[in-house]
């Protein structure tokens, strides 16, 4: 009889054990918020929140305490494991933690959504303008600032100094470091690869020469609210901005909108139908018919496979023309700059991501940040083709995107060939004279070098002194210059993992820092003095920053032209001859007077004095002169 009793009180406690799992199983959980904090008084109001999590269907969400409210009601996906909900935030609102309670019939879970002071907009969220000079930054291989980081808990195994494919230990720590470096540099602008949290695993995907790599790139996200745990936190990162805008340097986000990592969670679990553009098992590949882009004639269908097919086939394309996807992606940057103070986006495939988006995300941006500049990658060589995307006017899409400036490569192309190469010098002015086509070619961003080509030093028949020459032209021709870490030491590599080689001195154990001059080889020194003296002129002179460029002097390998401004004219002269050449050329139509005294600010060459309306000037071989008043 006991024994009886006995057996059913335990059959009672297994169905009451398995009743209470069965519950607990289906009781709803909340694993993420996004985005996690706003700030009061935002053109943005009210938000919309994604809340990730687990049984999350028929759930109500509330928010506690004062100031924050729930509007409208939730939607949710059918597997119940994101709900979008809009909040509104008082312009009174305290700052601080809110708790955010999501009930379903089943239980309750509890989050939190945190209400921020609007940062002082007083020197931040500056924009950029001709008056930068701008500095690319690989994260992960300009300098390790925190050893700490190097292999973290939540990603271990993924840190190998010898492998050019694994994370080096560049952080944000080490850009704060090296911020007097950059300023003794003459830099006003650090452009910064990605910092979004990238996958925390070895890419079984993405084989590099056979091999797993890894996201120390940034472009492959997992979390777009998240900074990577190799790079820092959130709160380094607002320490970076705020010591940078103290040293006089703007910060410039580099922003992915185009696609997630190949193991974004999204992936698996999408947070609405249409989320992305195919699924992993069935989408389109990307075949990079970018021209049919500025083309009106072809059929939209046509081209479906360059603006949704997926990156290399793995990088699963977002899909913009979702209501859902559109306000995340729009929020996300406006989140990123807001909590920040951060000063310029650098925006990856633009291309590949629809101009009516772009329209909507643009509008956002100027509103909240209306001195924001936005710099596009459309990488390509034609002037037809990049100068479509640039904003301010409406093509035949109807569509004005509202992009501020591109990354120039149809400018990077020539440059590289006559200054590396020695071809004619003549295809850079060949290529300036298609500027009209652009509705603002004062903004583009020039380069000589990124961390998507082999460097510079790396090309056939590249020297120093083409090297040199290749920045002399950039830092007085017209746009906003960008220099590459580590151009400024003639550093090499050829393809693109050796581009993105170690800034020496930046990690432990480097037998040479060449951020310090005792670094620095005799050449490296002569080329850093040459530039850090480029950089000086480009802030003193402010014809180099106008937007005038008068055509003087152009022969196969010799190029002359000046810069106008109310303060002074300033005349450049190039000679990428493997000779010296004597050039002369008008320059009454540009107010010279007779007797006008010009000095050379490079001082290559002795001062030079108009005569009969001209000025004759002898160039050394391989030599570029920048003349002034006086
Ligand atoms: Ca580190
Ligand atoms: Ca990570
Ligand atoms: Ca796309």
């Amino acid at each position: 009889m006991i024994r009886t009793i006995f057996k059913i009180l335990i059959c009672i406690f297994c169905v009451h054990l398995w009743l209470a799992l069965s519950v607990s199983a289906q009781a709803p959980e909340i694993l993420k918020v996004d985005p996690p904090s706003w700030w009061t008084r935002s053109s943005m109001n009210p938000v919309r929140l994604m809340i990730r999590g687990r049984n999350l269907q028929g759930a109500r969400v509330q928010v506690a305490g004062t100031g924050v409210r729930v509007i409208g009601a939730p939607k949710i996906n059918e597997r119940g494991t994101y709900v979008f909900v809009d909040v509104s935030i008082a312009p009174n609102a305290q700052p601080g933690e809110r708790a955010i309670t999501v009930t379903t019939p089943r239980g309750s879970a509890r989050g939190t959504f945190e209400v921020l002071a609007p940062l002082d907009r007083a020197g931040r969220f500056r924009g950029f303008s001709p008056n930068d000079v701008m500095y690319l930054i690989m994260i992960d291989r300009f300098a390790d600032g925190d050893q700490s980081n190097n292999d973290p808990p939540q990603s271990r195994g993924l840190y190998d100094r010898k492998n050019k494919f694994y994370y080096h230990g560049g952080d944000l720590q080490g850009v704060i470091d090296h911020l007097p470096y950059l300023k003794e540099l003459g830099i006003t602008a650090i452009w910064l690869t990605p910092w979004y949290d990238n996958y925390d695993r070895l890419n079984q995907i993405e084989l590099k020469e056979d091999k797993p790599s890894t996201g120390f790139h940034g472009y492959n996200p997992q979390d777009f609210y998240a900074v990577e745990e190799h790079f820092g936190t959130h709160a380094k990162l607002r320490e970076l901005v705020d010591a940078a805008h103290r040293s006089g340097i703007k910060i410039i986000q580099d922003q992915v909108m185009n696609h997630t990592g190949p193991y974004h969670p999204w992936v698996e679990d999408t947070p609405a139908p249409a989320w992305f553009n195919g699924t992993k098992a069935n989408h389109l590949k990307n075949v990079f018919q970018t021209w049919l882009l500025h083309d009106a004639r072809p059929l939209h269908t046509l081209k479906r496979e360059t603006m949704e097919g997926w990156f290399l086939d793995f990088l699963p394309d977002l899909n913009q023309n979702d209501p859902e996807v559109s306000r995340y992606l729009i929020q996300n940057t406006l989140w990123w700059i807001g909590t920040t103070g951060l000063d310029g986006i650098r925006m990856d495939t633009w291309q590949y991501v629809p101009n009516s988006f772009w329209q909507r995300w643009t509008a956002a941006l100027k509103s909240e940040f209306p001195h924001f500049r936005v710099v596009g990658e459309v990488k390509d060589g034609d002037v037809v083709h990049t100068s479509f995307f640039q904003g301010g006017a409406v093509r035949f899409d109807r569509t004005d995107s509202g992009l501020d400036s591109l990354l120039d490569f149809p400018l990077f192309y020539p440059i590289r060939h006559a200054f590396a190469e020695g071809k004619p010098i003549e295809e850079i002015p060949k290529t300036l004279s298609k500027d009209h086509l652009y509705t603002d070619p004062g903004i583009l961003v020039t380069l000589l070098g990124g961390h998507d080509d082999g460097r510079f030093m790396s090309e056939k028949g590249a020297t120093i002194e083409g090297l040199k020459l290749a920045n002399a032209f950039l830092l007085t021709t017209r746009g906003v210059p960008q220099l590459y870490y580590g151009d400024e030491l003639a550093m090499e590599g050829e393809d693109e993992p050796t581009t993105r080689g170690d800034f020496p001195g930046g990690f432990p154990g480097d037998k040479r820092n060449a951020f310090t001059g005792a670094g620095r080889t005799k050449e490296q020194q002569e080329l850093f003095e040459y530039i850090k003296r480029l950089t000086t002129l480009h802030s003193e002179l402010d014809a180099l920053r106008s937007t005038t460029l008068v055509n003087l002097y152009v022969s196969e390998q010799q190029y002359a032209y000046a810069r106008l401004a109310n303060t002074g004219t300033v005349i450049v002269v190039i000679n990428n001859d493997n000779k010296p050449a004597e050039i002369e050329f008008e320059v009454s139509h540009i107010a010279v007077r007779n007797g006008d005294v010009f000095t050379d600010r490079l001082g290559v060459i002795r001062g030079v004095v108009a005569r009969d309306g001209k000025l004759r000037v002898n160039l050394p071989k391989r030599s570029a002169a920048i003349f002034s008043r006086g």
